[in-house]
């Protein structure tokens, strides 16, 4: 008799469960999130036959309930790939590596763009011409490593296009 009361209350808890989720799966074009982290605009900035060095450029969402922290990127293209900061140091403008990576805040989102938050790449084994494609590897402290294609875009292309809307 207890085992049949227990039966009675919970099946229609587990069928609610069930219908619950398979109708959170089933709708499209859902707002949700997919609890991970999302790469938006991504972009490796053309150089000149000659350079030695070229920024990336791009926007991290966080979706996930964890803070996390973008700390380290490889390019095969380059010899050394570093996350950097550039920022206005008495009246100059200074760049460095930041050793401690960029922080993804739960929820939020982070812009590398120009003149602040960078992807450096250094070493460049070839020259980077607008119209091409490569893989890059983003490694995060939560959520591990993460491959994002870059499309290379000349400097003012890379800048309309952050810019435009999704
Ligand atoms: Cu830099």
């Amino acid at each position: 008799m207890k085992n049949r009361l227990i039966e009675i209350i919970t099946k229609p808890v587990v069928m609610a469960m069930i219908v619950a989720s398979l109708f959170t799966v089933a709708v499209p074009g859902s707002a949700h999130s997919d609890g991970l982290i999302e790469v938006k605009k991504a972009w490796l900035r053309a150089t000149p036959p000659s350079a030695k060095a070229a920024g990336g450029y791009l926007i991290i969402v966080n979706n996930t309930p964890d803070d996390d922290t973008l700390i380290g990127v490889s390019f095969s293209g380059a010899r050394k790939s570093e996350v950097h900061e550039m920022k206005m140091t008495d009246g100059v403008m200074k760049m460095r590596p930041l050793e401690n990576g960029i922080d993804i805040p739960a929820g939020k989102s982070v812009t590398l763009k120009p003149g602040g938050f960078h992807l450096m790449f250094m070493g460049l084994k070839e020259q980077l011409k607008d119209g091409q494609n490569f893989p890059i590897m983003l490694k995060f402290a939560q959520s591990g490593e993460l491959e994002v294609n870059f499309p290379v875009f000349a400097m003012d292309k890379g800048k309309k296009y952050m810019m435009q809307e999704e």
